[in-house]
């Protein structure tokens, strides 16, 4: 077995997996090498099966149907975006049936949390505010409902009929923009449909026309699942709120019962924990301190952010975890689950729980979880790991010892309650005056995963900490967040240390006035439904300065892109008029149009581009050079 030298991560879990003779993600990476160069120019078709066909210039100019290479670059581009919004929209779609099975009284697991914004969305969409909670709960449920079910609109235009969530969300300068292009999704599940059948063999060849329905992935994203998802997660489980914590592997507890929830929508994990709490003494009754649940991936994110629980790791830690042979149940929902977990679970005394009738591992044991059972299935899940917690093997375990301090919660309502200590009455005020007056040169959302390919660069962590020096804000979500809180960019500390002198001063200034020594350079605003709150933050900031969002001195990345997911978020992002640095580079290189579309053209149409850059440094210099020149076209001083 080859072993990577991950020294970035947890090395003497590394090390461990090996001695345990445990295959890891690494060593998979490996046996893959060389990768294919044509998956990686997305030259590659298989969407019917007189193929699969690949293009090679000079030799096969064409697949067997005829399709160019600009036609197949294009099709599979709109495939990885529709795949990646069913994600969100189908995250989403979840959040809104358990709104509606809670206004209808059909479950008692859950109840409202955010009241306030539940009636604040009711008035947005035109609904009864007042009155009894529940009323207002199935109101609002139902119109979001209407965005997967609207007929009027699929076949023949119709004015106005497109998804409520864009409506109340989007700023009004860029519903134009969209209305212009044709792309203002009816209907998330017939959106992402039809991305199938228009890139099935014999239907679409238009390279352009299958760009601009990408477009629409990304609205359809960036609605129908991220802004929907976060928005009703919210009422449900409350907003969050400045909170502090601790990230990375060494919050797994050697004396406790240890449960990690891994995945990303929050009922089960919710649950998980309010059960682990319930049932504290039944650990002690079996020589444990008592019952120690943490998050992995983003469940970590949605539980840091509103319950201040420990965030154990990203998606490359979630084999790692289970190595410390700490680990008494691996409890797991949807996406970004390593089928290998079985495989590695079985070398130790952890049992890895499924409980998604979709995402079936074989060898794990399933718990169907649903909201109507919740409290019966989070029982269950508590009693397996009670259970497995005497059958640990002292020769297997390792205690890992790192661990860092992480300040999170910053959703907008955080962020504005923050400023709002600076100035009551109009609380986007300093942020928008020190952006004007160069205190703060511009903000970078730095999203997505950690990729394997990436290894040894940080990058994640050495980007960040370029664009910090140089006063650039940044915030972010997902695995860059668990990155960041790692590295301690996540503290006020991490202000003196990382910060340039003027964003630092910003810093300190709202720290203060919020009882802390600075506010953290890297803001935790989620996970990766969350990327929705920095749409809205974003939205605000324009709204306030009265410019459209493409012209504010703003940036996305996602330096380590893995899933298909993360590109939808991209083109949520492009959609909006925000550049974005997509690393590593985009299966796109092997059509020339559809490079040059992303990277130049797109510019005159939504206001943004695809930015390139293979190291940290490269990555920084062409997003620090495209938010000073959004600075320059604003007439604000470089
Ligand atoms: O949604 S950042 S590896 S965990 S896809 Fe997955 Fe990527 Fe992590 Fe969360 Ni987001
Ligand atoms: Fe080949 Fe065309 Fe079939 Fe794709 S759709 S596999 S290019 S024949």
């Amino acid at each position: 077995m080859t072993l990577v030298n991950e020294t970035y991560i947890n090395k003497e879990l590394i090390k461990k997996a090996k001695k345990d003779d445990v295959k890891l993600v690494f060593d998979r990476f490996e046996e893959q090498q060389p990768q294919c160069n044509f998956g990686l120019s997305g030259v590659c078709c298989k969407n019917c099966f007189q193929g699969p066909c690949r293009i090679m210039p000079g030799k096969s100019e064409k697949g067997i149907c005829g399709a160019n290479v600009d036609t197949i670059v294009a099709r599979n581009l709109l495939r990885t975006a529709a795949a990646g919004a069913t994600c969100h929209t189908d995250h989403a779609k979840k959040a809104v049936f358990a709104l509606l099975k809670i206004a209808e009284g059909k479950t008692k697991a859950y109840e409202i949390k955010d009241e306030a914004k539940l009636r604040r969305f009711a008035k947005a969409l035109g609904k009864k505010s007042t009155g009894p909670i529940k009323a207002v709960a199935k109101e609002v449920a139902l119109e979001a409902l209407e965005d997967f079910r609207r007929q009027q609109g699929i076949f023949h235009k119709t004015e106005g009929c497109y998804l409520n969530w864009l409506k109340v969300r989007a700023t009004k300068e860029r519903i134009e923009t969209w209305k212009k292009l044709g792309i203002l999704p009816v209907n998330s599940d017939s959106e992402t449909s039809h991305a199938l059948r228009q890139t099935t063999m014999g239907n679409d060849a238009d390279p352009i026309n299958i760009l601009r329905s990408t477009l629409k992935m990304g609205l359809v994203d960036g609605y129908g699942g991220l802004n929907l998802a976060t928005d009703i997660q919210d009422i449900i489980f409350g907003t969050p709120y400045l909170t502090k914590s601790e990230s990375n592997l060494g919050v797994l507890k050697e004396d406790y019962v240890n449960i990690i929830v891994h995945g990303h929508v929050p009922p089960l994990s919710e649950k998980v924990v309010e059960w682990a709490k319930k049932l504290n003494n039944e650990a002690k009754k079996i020589g444990a301190k008592g019952i120690n649940v943490v998050g992995m991936c983003c469940t970590g994110n949605e539980l840091l952010m509103r319950r201040g629980i420990p965030f154990a790791g990203h998606v490359l830690q979630q084999e790692l975890a289970i190595v410390t042979g700490l680990v008494d149940a691996t409890v797991v929902d949807l996406q970004c689950i390593y089928p290998s977990l079985q495989d590695i679970t079985s070398c130790y005394h952890t049992k890895l729980i499924t409980t998604i009738d979709f995402v079936k591992i074989p060898g794990a044991l399933h718990i169907k979880f649903d909201i109507e059972h919740a409290d019966e299935a989070a029982k269950q899940i508590i009693d397996v790991a009670l259970k497995a917690y005497p059958k640990r093997k002292k020769s297997k375990i390792y205690v890992p010892k790192e661990k860092t301090t992480v300040y999170a919660g910053f959703s907008v309502e955080a962020i504005i309650a923050a400023l709002s200590k600076l100035n009551k009455k109009e609380p986007l005020k300093p942020l928008v005056d020190n952006i004007a007056n160069g205190n703060i040169l511009g903000v970078v959302g730095i999203v997505g995963c950690r990729n394997p390919k990436l290894r040894g660069l940080k990058f994640h962590e050495n980007l960040t900490k370029i664009l910090l020096k140089n006063n650039i804000l940044v915030v972010g979500t997902g695995c860059w967040a668990h990155a960041a809180a790692q590295e301690g960019l996540m503290t006020p500390e991490a202000t003196e240390k990382y910060a340039g002198p003027k964003l630092k001063a910003v810093l300190q200034a709202i720290g203060k006035a919020n009882g802390l020594p600075a506010l953290p350079p890297a803001l935790h605003m989620g996970s990766c439904v969350d990327n929705g709150r920095i749409g809205t933050l974003l939205g605000a900031i324009a709204d306030y300065m009265k410019v459209p969002i493409h012209k504010l001195p703003v940036a996305g990345s996602a330096p380590e892109y893995v899933t298909e997911k993360a590109v939808a978020i991209g083109t949520y992002f492009l959609t909006l008029g925000v550049a974005v640095h997509l690393n590593p580079v985009p299966p796109v290189t092997g059509s020339e149009l559809v490079t040059k579309v992303l990277t130049e053209d797109l510019e005159k149409i939504t206001g943004s581009k695809v930015l390139l850059g293979a190291t940290p440094q490269a990555a920084a210099d062409v997003i620090i050079a495209h938010i000073k020149k959004k600075r320059r076209e604003l007439g604000l001083k470089v």
